[in-house]
Order: C-alpha cells, then sequence, then structure tokens
C-alpha cells in the first residue's frame, strides 16, 4: 500500500505523517532524543520505562528508514528518533518532528565525534556547551581554479588552437596553494558559531558528569563537517581535497574547538531559527584522536553509548518546557 501525499510545500499523507519520517501528532513525544543510528536507537531504547501491557513502547520505520520509538523516561514521555547521518538527514528530523509535536521541544543529539585536541581524548563525552560551527567544502574553489586555468590558456591563445598544455605554463595549476590558491578563495569555509541552550548545556554536563564521572567530560565548542573525509581533514590521494592544512588552521582559530562530527550544528541552527521553540544540544562519544590518530575500539562503543544516552535522557526529562502540552500529553498517554 503507497500512501498518497498531498501539499508540495510540506508533503504528509492521508493520515497525516510527513514524508520522510513517517510520524504523525500523537506519535513523538515533545522531548526527543536524536541517535545516528538504528542499532543506537534501538539500545537505548532498553533503557525507557519497561512497557506495561496497556502502555507498550510505539515503533515505526518509516520507509527512508528512520526509526521512532515512543516511551517514557522516569514517567515522562520520550522520543528516540535514529537521525542517519549528515546535514539533510538532521534538517528531516528536526522540520518534520517540528511540524508534528505540539508546545515547545527539547532535543538533544547523542553522536559519535573525532576528538580535535586534548583535554578530549578517546572514549570522553564532549558536551557542545559552547555551541557549534560550520565547515562546507567550497566548490566554488576548484571551479574557480580551473577557470583561471582556461583563461590563462586562451590569452595564450592555448585553448582557440585546441593545443592547450597548461602544464607548460610558469602559472598553471601548481601554483594554486592550499589556502587562498588563484582565487583568494580557501576551499573549506568556516561559519559562526551558533549557541546551544544553556539551561540544557547544563543539566547534560552535570548528568554526564554524574554518570562516568567529571574528568570524562568535556564541554566546548562543536564544529560539523559536509564530508567525514575532505572538510574533517582526512587526507589521501585519489582526490584533490587540499585540506592538509585544515585541522590545525581550526585549532588555532578556535582554541575550545572539541569536537568534529557532522550534524551539530544543523541541529543548533534550526533550533535558533524557531525563535525558543526548541531548545537544544549536542553530545558526542569521541570514538576518534585527531591529534594522535588513535580509534576507540568498537566494543567499547556500546558501554559508551548508554552511559551517553543515560545522561541525556536524564537532561531531557528534567529540562523545563513550556506547555501547552495537555492535548500532547493526552495523546501520548
Ligand atoms: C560518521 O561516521 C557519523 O558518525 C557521527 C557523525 O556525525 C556521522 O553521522 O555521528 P553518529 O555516530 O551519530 O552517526
Ligand atoms: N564521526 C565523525 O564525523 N568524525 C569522526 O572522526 C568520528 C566519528
Amino acid at each position: 500500500h503507497k500512501p498518497t501525499y498531498k501539499n508540495a510545500n510540506f508533503p504528509t499523507d492521508g493520515e497525516g505523517r510527513t514524508y520522510h519520517l513517517g510520524t504523525k501528532e500523537g506519535e513523538v513525544a515533545p522531548r526527543i532524543l536524536s541517535v545516528g543510528s538504528v542499532s543506537r536507537a534501538l539500545l537505548l531504547s532498553k533503557l525507557l520505562d519497561p512497557p506495561t501491557s496497556g502502555r507498550p513502547l510505539f515503533q515505526r520505520t518509516s520507509s527512508r528508514g528512520f526509526l521512532t520509538i515512543t516511551g517514557r523516561y522516569e514517567g515522562e514521555p520520550v522520543s528516540i528518533v535514529s537521525t542517519h547521518m549528515g546535514q539533510p538527514n538532521m534538517d528531516f528530523v528536526v522540520r518534520e518532528n517540528r511540524a508534528i509535536v505540539r508546545g515547545q521541544m527539547a532535543i538533544v543529539r547523542l553522536g559519535t565525534c573525532g576528538a580535535v585536541q586534548r583535554p578530549a581524548k578517546l572514549g570522553d563525552l564532549l558536551i557542545a556547551a559552547h555551541g557549534s560551527i560550520a565547515i562546507r567544502r567550497d566548490p566554488d574553489y576548484w571551479t574557480l581554479m580551473d577557470g583561471r586555468e582556461s583563461l590563462f590558456r586562451a590569452s595564450n591563445g592555448a585553448s582557440r588552437n585546441g593545443t592547450a598544455n597548461g602544464t607548460a605554463s610558469t602559472n598553471g595549476s601548481g601554483g594554486a596553494a592550499t589556502s587562498g590558491g588563484f582565487t583568494g578563495r580557501k576551499p573549506y569555509m568556516t561559519s559562526l558559531p551558533v549557541p546551544a541552550n544553556s539551561q540544557l548545556a547544563a543539566l547534560l554536563a552535570a548528568e554526564a558528569a554524574q554518570v562516568v564521572g567529571p574528568d570524562r567530560v568535556v564541554e566546548g565548542l562543536n564544529a560539523s563537517a559536509d564530508s567525514f573525509y575532505s572538510s574533517q581533514g582526512r587526507t589521501g590521494s585519489d582526490f584533490d581535497d587540499r585540506n592538509e592544512c585544515l585541522l590545525a588552521d581550526l585549532v588555532a582559530a578556535h582554541p575550545d574547538l572539541v569536537s568534529l562530527e557532522m550534524e551539530t550544528f544543523q541541529l543548533l541552527d534550526l533550533a535558533r531559527c524557531t525563535k525558543g521553540s526548541i531548545k537544544a544540544i549536542g553530545m558526542c562519544v569521541a570514538l576518534a584522536e585527531r591529534y594522535s590518530n588513535a580509534f576507540l575500539e568498537y566494543h567499547k562503543l556500546e558501554e559508551l553509548e548508554i552511559s551517553g544516552g543515560t545522561a541525556a535522557l536524564r537532561a531531557l526529562v528534567h529540562v523545563s518546557l513550556d506547555g501547552p502540552s495537555e492535548a500532547e500529553a493526552e495523546t501520548l498517554k
């Protein structure tokens, strides 16, 4: 059975289900834990209050693979949503949930990330208490670099007579620097920071310190990149990425930068744009140490996800939200 969608501006089906997440009003709580994978959502759903026969956990997987689980934590309705990876997926999660939940919302992201510099270390919980910046690869850098080359060739008559030979020029591609290049443009753009919700950040930091100990919790600035590779400063020979200096430049420009991942900026940016109707924060398990090149042994991850998930759920149910939400509470009963 294929649903029919109405309203190209914000498609919903005949039951009012959103286009990508496939949930409708009454199925999602105002307190949401957003996680990167279905397996993390299922793992953390075990932390929810045990379902009773009259009140089983709500669970739905959309046609696009987004899993939503709604239950209670310490008696309070919460939803766990698998968000997948990257900015567009976080955009679906925030916008489509905002459309079907009434009243103020709180969203905590629990992800994994790279630890950019000390004191953040492998296995720590890194909280984006100072907000987040976006790092984006700027394709125009490469386009304009090529444009400059062909302009140069054209002015030498080479491209007109079909014997283009840019490599012979004294001003060819070999002259493009990793920062600035031909155009003064940089290969990667870095945004200004967007803030996290300070109340949620403080609650989360306190809960995380209680769960894992204060020496395993680091608060600072987060950076969300549009790639796991190029715009996170991972290098290789298959692509002309011009990113060798990226990590060092980031650390120099942002001494409080601790975590590097792919979604927190979008969450905080959208929350900011709701003018207060969403309180948001991100926390990540440090899976990689970018300064030492160490990567966490994967079997240790589950325990850290459970610790982070416990802290996140506690913060979510303790943060104050403006009602109504009597209607909400009614439908989630
Ligand atoms: C990349 O491997 C993924 O891991 C991080 C990044 O943000 C990206 O989504 O977070 P999650 O573990 O939450 O997916
Ligand atoms: N996720 C990321 O996006 N980057 C890392 O280095 C580790 C996890």
